[in-house]
């Protein structure tokens, strides 16, 4: 096989909704971080609006929302079609798109591959297993074998496997029957590439590495010391990858007065206080939650990614 390079990205979260205060509103706003989201998705597909690569796979969690806002639909048609014209694009459900994809993006005909339910495909000379969000290891087990068939080049997961981390919690499936590991998966798919977990990483599951490069982009506060980005694969004699770096907005949680020297114009911010609050909007900050101290209310669409985790 001729050498190809494939663009990885995942949890891009287009239509991002979280309340931020800023000084200059009378009140909390939910749209300034859609901005964000949009613009980490554009940045990693430039690889493949410059040609670069020859295959973009995106795996999951494309919206934050079943029902994202008609805007970032329309949006985000126009950037994945502007992409295909140039090089195939898959893009398959994780548990935000719990509706599915295909009722919002277009498909047939071109070269963008939207892929609601398992199945096998062959895109640009590459074998391709993709198993869009399961509830459970078991049905993930069932779905991915019949997605690998014979063998893929690489398996599509939005899962957490047995190993992953995200802020004070490791997933194990001993403990969990949402998490995958080696009986769950089938011989015949060396790589996994994974969404799901927003933190970058990989972990082996028998003969399997799964490789998660994370969200593009910060959703929560828990997320403020990651760094966001995408994977790029090199597809020849042997198979390689690395991270893209994408930049975020800095978060800071701040707990005392002495935090605040950290906070610029533009950052998010949690503080303990109304006093500290008030203290970082006067700074520029912007109060992610709406700056309230009364408890955030849970945000219903959150899977495994939004587990409710200490700040700390
Ligand atoms: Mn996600």
């Amino acid at each position: 096989m001729a050498v190809r390079h494939l663009l990885h990205l995942t949890d891009t979260h287009l239509g991002l909704k979280r309340r931020v205060r800023r000084a200059q509103d009378r009140t909390a706003r939910s749209d300034l971080l859609q901005a964000d989201a949009f613009e980490a998705f554009r940045r990693a597909l430039l690889p493949a609006l410059r040609g670069e690569v020859d295959l973009v796979v995106h795996t999951g969690d494309l919206f934050d929302r079943s029902r994202p806002p008609r805007a970032e639909v329309v949006r985000t048609c126009e950037l994945l079609l502007e992409v295909a014209r140039r090089v195939p694009v898959v893009v398959m459900p994780g548990n935000h798109d719990r509706r599915g994809l295909q009722r919002w993006l277009p498909h047939g005909g071109r070269d963008l591959h939207v892929l609601d339910r398992p199945c096998r495909v062959e895109v640009a000379g590459v074998a391709l297993g993709v198993v869009p969000f399961e509830r459970t290891a078991a049905g993930f087990g069932v779905a991915a074998h019949l997605a690998v068939g014979p063998g893929v080049d690489f398996l599509l997961a939005h899962q957490a496997f047995d190993g992953h981390q995200v802020p004070g919690h490791t997933f194990r499936a001993a403990h969990r029957t949402d998490t995958v590991c080696a009986e769950h998966l089938p011989a015949g798919a060396p790589f996994v590439l994974c969404g799901h977990l927003h933190p970058r990483q990989v972990v082996q599951v028998g003969e399997t590495s799964v490789v998660c490069p994370g969200s593009t982009v910060r959703t929560s506060l828990s997320e403020r010391s990651q760094t966001k980005g995408a994977a790029l694969w090199t597809l020849g004699a042997e198979v390689r990858w690395r991270w893209l770096e994408l930049p975020s907005r800095p978060m800071h949680l701040v707990r005392e007065a002495s935090d605040l020297s950290a906070v610029a114009p533009g950052d998010l911010v949690r503080a303990a206080d109304e006093t500290l609050s008030q203290a970082a909007l006067a700074r520029g900050g912007w109060l992610l939650g709406g700056g309230s101290a009364r408890p955030r209310p849970p945000e219903p669409e959150d899977g495994a990614d939004q587990l409710a985790l200490p700040l700390s």
